[in-house]
């Protein structure tokens, strides 16, 4: 008798802390976002890019674009989300939210939106998986949610400035809460 009411208090216990869990997952529920990039006149840069904040105030950015010339290319979130126009300019320069010079990804200066180069192989597929500070996707003022994530011809260089001398915007893409 007395082990049937103790396992009936484990299943309770159980089934109370899996409810915590549960509610616990909705109410700090981590941003996300998506953008789907795709390629400027006379380009063919397209691909499908997830951006995901974490609890320690890092965003993930994960993804795969495809059409790209096999090696290093530049890779940015820029100011505004408006990629309309034809070489993709309308999405003005890199998003800079700590009004910072232009930089790599990973230690010293750079701006919020500098993600550094993305590496397509010889299919001209690069594969995405990099982790950023300095930019979220809630409401504050460094969310990049509405802006645009752009891919360029060439390798960013991290030095010259403002945007590391990475060439001509080949794709471009609306950041776009998920959720
Ligand atoms: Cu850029
Ligand atoms: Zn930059």
């Amino acid at each position: 008798m007395i082990r049937i009411l103790l396992s009936m208090l484990a299943l309770v216990a159980v089934t109370l802390v899996e409810g915590c869990a549960r509610m616990h997952q909705l109410m700090t529920r981590t941003p996300a976002a998506t953008a789907a990039v795709l390629p400027t006149r006379d380009n063919t840069a397209r691909g499908d890019i997830r951006l995901v904040q974490r609890d320690s105030g890092v965003v993930l950015v994960s993804g795969r674009i495809s059409g790209l010339s096999p090696g290093s290319h530049g890779f940015h979130i820029h100011e505004k989300g408006n990629c309309s126009a034809p070489d993709a300019a309308s999405a003005g320069g890199h998003f800079n939210p700590s009004r910072s010079t232009h930089g790599a990804n990973g230690g010293g200066t750079r701006h919020g939106g500098d993600l550094g180069n993305i590496v397509a192989g010889p299919d001209g597929v690069a594969d995405i998986n990099v982790e950023i500070t300095g930019i979220s996707l809630g409401t504050a003022p460094d969310s990049v949610v509405g802006r645009s994530v752009v891919v360029h011809a060439k390798a960013d260089d991290f030095t010259t400035q403002p945007s590391g001398n990475a060439g001509s915007r080949v794709g471009c893409g609306l950041i776009s809460r998920s959720e």
